[in-house]
């Protein structure tokens, strides 16, 4: 297990280029949204793989789009926490992330790659339109202009994400001199196997186990909004 200090020393020994962040559900945690595999889980008795699929949609929208429109309050209350404004000052920094919730470009990160869609956007299921659509539906399932069911614009279990998203991830993390791995499980594929790509230094943090702990160079057992601040505030010492 490495400190945030011995992160920090490493960081500072580094010839600083480029820096890739990566973030699963636990970088969102401390701004009150459930993570999906955590003790709190995310909805009543439902698995997300048991919801965000194209057959629970199928079988069941307005159950489907119940979740979604929780999901959709709960993250429109919610604010970026310390760890999304610290990585918000990384302003040459890619995010890459698995979280659909928006919070890296609230924060004021600008160039954010979702590999699994976003919350907010939605996709109509005859026409194939996307549009954002951050209010609550007066009325659920949502229906399109045309008279088909809308559904959220995220990538569900068992879809793919686009190629060009995954091609353009990993010509990222094969260039980058330094990997953040936050807030994630490792266990959704192929997502977590981007971190392998990575030929520079990579930290995960992490309070708790998962894969990458025997993958990443160092492992910052902390809470994101612990750890990161004074993880940037090394980064942005060092491309000085
Ligand atoms: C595909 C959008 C192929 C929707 C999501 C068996 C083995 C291996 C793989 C598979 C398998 N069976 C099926 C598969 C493939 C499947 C998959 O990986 N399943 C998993 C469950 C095993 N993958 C797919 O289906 C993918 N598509 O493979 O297509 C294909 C081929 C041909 C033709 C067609 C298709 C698509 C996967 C995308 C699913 N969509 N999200 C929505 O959100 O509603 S994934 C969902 O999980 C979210 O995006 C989430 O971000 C993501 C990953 O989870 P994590 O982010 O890691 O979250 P988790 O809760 O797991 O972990 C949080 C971590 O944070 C924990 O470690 C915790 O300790 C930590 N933490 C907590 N608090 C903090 C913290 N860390 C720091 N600070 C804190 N404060």
């Amino acid at each position: 297990m490495t400190s945030i200090d011995e992160a920090i020393a490493a960081i500072r020994n580094l010839a600083l280029e480029r820096v890739v962040v990566y973030t699963g559900a636990g970088v969102s945690a401390e701004s009150g949204i459930p993570t999906f595999r955590d003790a709190d889980g995310l909805w009543r008795t439902f698995r997300a793989e048991d919801l965000a699929t194209p057959e629970a949609f199928a079988r069941d929208p307005a159950l489907v789009w119940e979740w979604y429109e929780w999901r959709r309050k709960l993250i429109r209350e919610a604010k970026p926490n310390a760890a999304h404004d610290a990585i918000a000052r990384l302003h040459d920094a890619l995010v890459i992330t698995q979280n659909i919730d928006g919070l890296h470009a609230r924060a004021g990160s600008e160039h954010v790659t979702e590999l699994h869609g976003n919350i907010f956007r939605v996709c109509c299921t005859r026409e194939g339109t996307t549009s954002t659509r951050r209010d609550a539906f007066p009325e659920l399932p949502p229906r399109c202009s045309c008279g088909a069911l809308l559904r959220p614009d995220v990538v569900w279990f068992g879809e793919r994400i686009p190629m060009e998203t995954i091609e353009r991830s990993v010509h990222a993390i094969e260039r980058t001199s330094l990997l953040l791995v936050i807030g994630t499980s490792g266990i959704v594929y192929p997502a977590s196997s981007l971190v392998h790509f990575c030929h520079g230094l990579s930290i995960e943090i992490n309070p708790d186990m998962t894969p990458f702990r025997s993958s990443c160079d160092l492992v910052v057992a902390e809470k994101a909004g612990t750890a990161i601040p004074p993880i940037v505030d090394a980064i942005l010492e060092q491309l000085r």
